[in-house]
Parts: C-alpha cells; structure tokens; sequence
C-alpha cells in the first residue's frame, strides 16, 4: 500500500517536472529569439536594366540562319556543294558560315541617328575541289528572300583564293588518318611495338602535325610527330616522325616523303625497316612508365576554394548579346575564326571603343627534330572561337556567373550548339580599387572595394588552352587579357635538343616558343574623329632659381603627336610610354580627352622580316600599330595565314604601307602583346596561368574631370566615430541584415592611437 502511494507520488513529480521544464524551455526560446537580429535584405534575382535592341546588328547568327543559309548555298546546283561533313578534298566543301559584321558606317548611322537598321548577312567561304581553289560569298538578307554574291576579288584582289591555302578540313584528317594507318602503321607493325608499345586498335599512335606545311606557296607537306596515346599525349612524344605530301585531291596520289626515326632520317618506309633489322639504328626500346601527363589528382581532393556569391542579386543583366553592368553597356559574339569580340562598348552612355576583338594567336618554335623546326602556329586560319566549349562551373568562371550558349557552323554540315561557353561574372579583384586612411589630419578612411565586370571564353585549340577576358572597371577602364595554360607542345630528346629548350620529362624535350596575341581596339573617344598622342619624360637640367649653388635635373614630361601611321607602327623596342587615343575637344582642366592603351607583355623577340613565312604574322612587329579604320581591313589576319604562309592573304604590314594621315581620323588601334615561353619542369602536366599571359588596359586619361568610380553605390567612407555606421559604409551592416554565420561580425578600431595635429 505505502508502496503504491510512493510510486503515484513519483509518477506526478515526473509529470510536473517534466511541464515545468516544457514551459522554461518554452520561455527562454521566446526570451532569445527576440534578441535575435532581423534578418531583412532583401535578395533580388538581378538588376533591372532597360535592354535595346541595339547589340542585335553584332549579334552572331542564329541556328535557324545558320540553317537558312546552308540550304541556300547547298541548294545552288552551279556550286555543287557535298552535304557530307566529311568531304574529300576534291569535292566541294561548304567550310564556314559567319555572321559579316556590319560596315561601321551604317552601324553606327543607325545606333546614333535612328537610321534604318543595317541589312543581316552572312559570310560563306567554300572550298572547290573541283575547281581547285576558295571562295567567300555574302550572303542575306537574312531573314531572306536570300541571295549570294562572290566578293573574293573584293577583299582578296584575286577572283579565287589558292586551293592550298585552304585549312585541314575533317575530311581531309580522315583521309590523312587512313593514310598513316594503311602507309605507315600496317607496314611498320614490329617497329613500332618494339619501339613504342604500338598494338593496333589497343595502343595507339597519335598524330601532332607541324606547320606550316612546307617551305613556299603551293606545298602542302606536313611532318607529323607520334605521341603515346595517353591522356596528355602532347607531352609524350616517341622519336617517330613521317612527312607527308597530300598536296593533291586524290588521297591516293598521296607520298610519305620521309620518315624520321630516333633523330636519324629515312627516305622511304623500306630503307628504315632494313636499317632497323639490319641493327643500323639505334633502336628505342619500349618501357611502360605512369602518365605523368595525367591531369588526375594524385590525391583525393578534399578543398573548396571560397566562393563569392552576389548578396544583393547580379548587378550585371545579359540579354540576347547586350550586356549592362553599373554604367558600362556592351554587345557581343563570339566568331568562330577571331574568337571573342565586343561592340558599342560604352560608359555613361558614351562610346569609348567600337570594337574590341580578338584577332589572332600565334607561336613560334624552336626544335632540332623536324616536326618543329618549322613550326609556327597561327591559330585563327583553324579557328580560335570554334574551340570555346562548354565552361566548368567554380574552376573555369564562378560557380554563379552568368553562362551564355554559342551556336557555330565551321568544318561541319549542321550548327552545332556548344552549351555555356561564354561567361559573365562581376568578381571582387580581392584588392581596393583606391582606399585612403588619412592618420595625422582629419581622420577618416575612403575606399572602394574593386569589383569588376568579367567577360570570358576559354579556347582548347589542340595542347594549348587560351583564357580571353574582357573586364569593364568600375574606374572606366575596360581591359583585354590573355592567359595561357594546357599543355605544352614537346619533342623526342635527341643529341644537340637542349639547345631549344629544357628537358620536362624522360626522353622528352619542351620546346622553346612565343606566344603572340593581336587584339583589335577601335577606340572612338567623343566620336570617331581621333588623334593619337604619346606622353613620355625626359630629364632636363634646371637652374635653382633660388640659389646658384648647383643645378638639378628634373624630369618633365614630353607630348607628341604622331601624324601617319607608319610614325604610329611601334616596335616592342621603341614606344613611348604612353600611347594615347585622343579627342580633339578637352576636359574641364583643359587638356585632350583621351583614353590610355597600357600594353601588358613580356613577348619574345618576333620572327626575322626576311622569313618568308613573316609576311603572315607582320602585325607581331608592332606592340602599338595605329591605322585610319577602313571596312576592308577588317582583321590582322585571315583563315588562310596558315597554309600559305609565304604569300599571305592578308599581310597587316600593307595596312600601314601606305602610310596615311591619322589626323583627326577614325583609328584602330592593333595590339600585341605575349610572352616568351621556355618549358620547365613545371609545365609538367600544364602550364598554369599564373604570370603566363598578356593583355592591354584602356584606361581613362583626362577623359573625365574626376575618377568616376566615386560615383559608385560601393563607396565606403566613415570618420572616427562613425565606424559603426551603415549609411555611407554598407559593409558594416552586413552582417546583420544577413544573419550569416560565415560572415564575421565588423569592427573598426583603426583611429585608435593615430597622431592628431587638429
Ligand atoms: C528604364 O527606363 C524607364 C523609362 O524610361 C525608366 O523609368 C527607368 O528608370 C529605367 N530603368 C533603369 C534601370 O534604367
Ligand atoms: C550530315 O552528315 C551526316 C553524316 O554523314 C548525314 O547523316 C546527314 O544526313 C547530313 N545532314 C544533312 C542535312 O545532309
Ligand atoms: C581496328 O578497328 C578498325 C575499325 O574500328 C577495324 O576496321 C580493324 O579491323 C581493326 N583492326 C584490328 C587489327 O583489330
Ligand atoms: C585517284 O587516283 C587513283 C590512282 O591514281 C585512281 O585510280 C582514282 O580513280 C583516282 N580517284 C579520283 C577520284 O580521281
Ligand atoms: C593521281 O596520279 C595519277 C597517276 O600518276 C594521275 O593519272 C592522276 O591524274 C592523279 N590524280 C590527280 C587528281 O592529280
Ligand atoms: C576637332 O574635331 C572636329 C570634328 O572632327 C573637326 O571638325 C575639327 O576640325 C577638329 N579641330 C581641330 C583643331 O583639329
Ligand atoms: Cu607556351
């Protein structure tokens, strides 16, 4: 009994403990959720920007158009066009259609004065096997009723282009491929599994060709070089090399014209294999080794870089082609030659360049084995914008940017889509576009954290990988950057291959190259009528007026303006400092309005004038060449630089040749920039991007009467005091309107123990 009445007391003690500990917990949740912060940023998707319809005139071509114009062209019986991807040589091959930019006089009578919107046409370039040489057509009005018209002889002052200048097409590679394969691997099956491991359709050969492809206009005979097939193959050469002559249409008529085996050369396939039985050659002999090339982790990755997220939304707005980013506004594309490209780039409204564009990207290499002798890359006659493929999210751009679809139609017979291959981003640099801690009078601290507008593609043309961006400055300076990374092309060590480079890996040479990129800025500063200034010091000695003790020598600052455009060519070696292009009308201090171009690069020396070879590559004389715009000079270079080096096309040295006025004229600015590369260990597996590239900033000179980024909504600015205080200092807040348990709570105790003289 007793028993019992314990056990009910107990039980109703447990109860009400259990209540009373329900209501406490209870209490103190309200109690602490009431200290809470508040929570109350609001986080919009992205600014709200009035979009036009501007941008739509660079506008690269549609799929629908693409389509549109391949079935106009193929349905033309007279051009006898090959639907096949794949066509042989001797077929006619439709090889490229591109958007033909607008002439800039009637772009920019409609962007300025409501003029009628310029006709949409394309650019088709076809290649006649039958015939024997290239065309390019104009093609449009899009959307049609369409016609085509040949303008060869208008652009290239020839009526057809030379049949070898053309560029490897798909359907050549397959002919070459089977021609290796029938020529070359079936009958040297022993040598090259002894030699290489080579073990048909199991362990492969893989091609890397030299160019250009001969030694004068007409010759197309390429030295191919045999790597592992591995993943990173270009960094496991063989010692095996072969050149071929596949000058003519028919594949059969194709020649092995020599053979290189572990630097010793060959004639025909027949002396080598008696060379090689009879033991007259030293033979490589095949070991299996890990691929250093591999670009797999070699440990398991645990690390995630910081990631920058937009608290506010995107500042930034993308529609169809037209970018608006704070007081920048821009149009874009993307060519499947040139690469990347921006137009009617404007700040407040004004237009301070037309264009700015890639143009090429070449190198040259040195080698002692044949494959590289020779070789200079020109990489636009492949094609630079047709390698920009789909961008890795959080490694190539930000996990958060903005992704853009591309649409080409190159080396194909349908538009191929290539998902988020442009992007656009506004990123923290990570370092204060200006700041200022004023310690001794009037304290206060003024600065700005230096967030910019990012435009990028990334393009995988064979070993090399080329990082293009374009990045609009809150201080109205809008830059061009290149950054080279991927593998680098190598070479089989042979006796005497040190003197070209540094040895990377076992048997394997890296090869000694430059890198050069052009980039075409058509500044128009207050209109197209411009000058070009340079500014530079000099030292001059100067009485003391005060004493005449001794004299001083002072620098001072020298002006000049240079009148035609061979003044305005300058040589990486000789160029003034500062390289102007200029209104004629002033700013409130009374001084030309102009914008700088600052050029970034550390570019190796450029190829000999007397190479005939140069004549294809002449813009990488100059780091600055200034020319009066015209529409038929379009580019520095051209899809046929490559094949036909020696009698190129377009040779940007006639460009300046006739050497006219720049006075007062609409100017082009022409860019070089790059850098020397000699491999090193540790370009092994990639060259990394860090102090590899080169690039060229425009930036605001007397163009305004203040920096105007202290207009911008980042400003931050407080006086001892004030620290605290959000309104003209949005960071301190943050972290409060945010709630965010990664964000540390701001403190500032800087005007602690400063000296005070007021
Ligand atoms: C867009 O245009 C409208 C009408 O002209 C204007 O009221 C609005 O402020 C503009 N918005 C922006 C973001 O410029
Ligand atoms: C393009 O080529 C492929 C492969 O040869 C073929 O199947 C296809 O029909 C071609 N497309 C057209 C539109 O002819
Ligand atoms: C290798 O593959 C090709 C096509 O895939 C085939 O035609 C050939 O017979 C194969 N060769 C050998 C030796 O297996
Ligand atoms: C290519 O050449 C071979 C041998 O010379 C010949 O038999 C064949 O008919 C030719 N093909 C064409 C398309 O001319
Ligand atoms: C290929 O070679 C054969 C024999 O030398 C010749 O008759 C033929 O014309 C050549 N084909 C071409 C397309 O030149
Ligand atoms: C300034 O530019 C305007 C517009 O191009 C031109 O008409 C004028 O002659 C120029 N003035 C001088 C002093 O060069
Ligand atoms: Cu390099």
């Amino acid at each position: 009994m007793v028993a019992q009445v314990t056990n009910s007391l107990v039980k109703c003690l447990l109860i009400i403990l259990g209540l009373i500990s329900v209501i406490v917990n209870i209490v103190l949740i309200c109690l602490n959720s009431n200290r809470l912060p508040k929570c109350h940023l609001q986080v919009p998707d992205s600014i709200t920007a009035n979009h036009t319809d501007h941008g739509s005139i660079f506008a690269d071509l549609t799929p629908k158009e693409y389509q549109a114009i391949r079935d106009y062209m193929w349905s033309q019986k007279d051009l006898r066009i090959s639907h096949s991807p794949t066509a042989k040589p001797s077929e006619n091959f439709l090889f490229l259609i591109d958007l033909q930019l607008p002439k800039k006089r009637d772009a920019l009578q409609y962007l300025d004065h409501h003029a009628q919107k310029p006709q949409r046409k394309a650019t088709v370039v076809v290649f006649f096997g039958e015939f024997s040489h290239l065309k390019e057509y104009e093609v449009g009005p899009l959307p049609g009723p369409l016609h085509h018209r040949d303008v060869t002889k208008e652009r290239y002052k020839m009526d057809a282009l030379p049949f070898a200048a053309r560029t490897v097409t798909i359907g050549e590679y397959v002919e070459i491929f089977t021609f290796l394969h029938l020529k070359v691997f079936q009958k040297l099956e022993t040598e090259l599994r002894e030699s290489f491991g080579y073990i048909p359709n199991k362990s492969e050969l893989n091609p890397f060709e030299g160019m250009p492809r001969g030694l004068k206009p007409g010759d197309r005979k390429t030295w191919i070089s045999f790597f592992r097939d591995e993943s990173g193959m270009y960094i496991h050469p063989v010692g095996f090399e072969v050149l071929i002559n596949h000058e003519n249409k028919n594949s059969s008529n194709w020649t092995l014209d020599k053979l290189l085996y572990n630097g010793v050369y060959f004639d025909t396939i027949e002396r080598f294999k008696q060379s090689y039985e009879k033991g007259t050659v030293k033979k490589i002999v095949f070991k299996k080794i890990p691929n250093y090339a591999s670009l797999k982790p070699r440990r398991k990755p645990t690390g995630v870089s910081p990631q920058q997220s937009y608290l506010q939304g995107k500042r930034f707005s993308v529609k169809n082609n037209q970018v608006i980013y704070m007081d920048w506004s821009f149009a874009f594309g993307l060519s499947s030659l040139t690469g990347m490209r921006v137009f009617d780039v404007r700040f407040r409204g004004e237009r301070i360049a037309y264009e700015i564009s890639v143009q090429e990207a070449m190198s040259v290499y040195g080698s002692n084995t044949p494959g590289m002798i020779l070789t200079k890359f020109l990489d636009s006659s492949i094609g630079i914008g047709r390698f920009a493929h789909e961008l890795v999210r959080g490694v190539d751009c930000p996990q958060v940017a903005t992704y853009v679809d591309v649409y080409r139609y190159i080396d194909t017979n349908a538009t191929q889509r290539f998902r988020n291959a442009i992007c656009v981003f506004e990123y923290d640099v990570g370092r204060p576009l200006r700041r200022h801690f004023s310690d001794f009078f009037h304290n206060s601290y003024g600065g700005m954290a230096n967030s910019a507008l990012y435009f990028r593609t990334i393009t995988a043309i064979g070993n090399y990988d080329y990082i293009w961006d374009f990045i609009f400055y809150q201080s109205g300076s809008v830059e061009a950057r290149v950054h080279a990374t991927g593998y680098i092309s190598s070479s089989f060590k042979i006796d005497g291959s040190l003197r070209y480079g540094h040895q990377v890996a076992h048997n394997v040479l890296g090869n000694i190259h430059t890198h050069f990129v052009n980039f075409k800025v058509d500044l128009d500063i207050l209109g197209v009528n411009n000058n070009f200034l340079t500014k530079d010091m000099a030292y001059e000695e100067v009485d003391l007026p005060w004493t005449s003790e001794r004299k001083a020598k002072v620098p001072y600052l020298v002006e000049n303006q240079l009148k035609t455009e061979l003044q305005a060519a300058l040589t990486h070696a000789r160029s003034p400092r500062y390289l102007h292009v200029a209104s004629n009308q002033t700013n409130r201090w009374g001084h030309h309005r102009s914008y700088r171009l600052q050029v970034t690069s550390f570019a190796g020396d450029h190829l000999p004038e007397s190479e005939p070879e140069e004549k294809s590559m002449s813009w990488a004389r100059y780091k600055v060449a200034i020319t009066k715009y015209k529409d038929e000079e379009p580019t520095s270079s051209s899809l046929y630089g490559q094949n036909y080096m020696w009698d190129s096309v377009v040779d940007f040295s006639k460009y300046i040749g006739d050497d006219e006025s720049i006075q007062n004229e609409d100017l082009v600015a022409w860019v070089t920039a790059g850098f020397l590369h000699i491999p090193h260990a540790e370009d092994i597996p990639n060259t990394v991007t860090v102090g590899n590239g080169g690039g060229v900033l425009l930036r605001p000179h007397n163009y305004f009467d203040e920096d105007p980024s202290i207009h911008s909504p980042d400003g931050v600015y407080f006086l001892p005091g004030s620290e605290q205080d959000c309104e003209y200092n949005r960071v301190a807040c943050l972290e409060k309107e945010l709630c965010s348990p990664t964000l540390e709570p701001y403190t500032y105790n800087g005007f602690e123990g400063v000296l005070k003289f007021d």
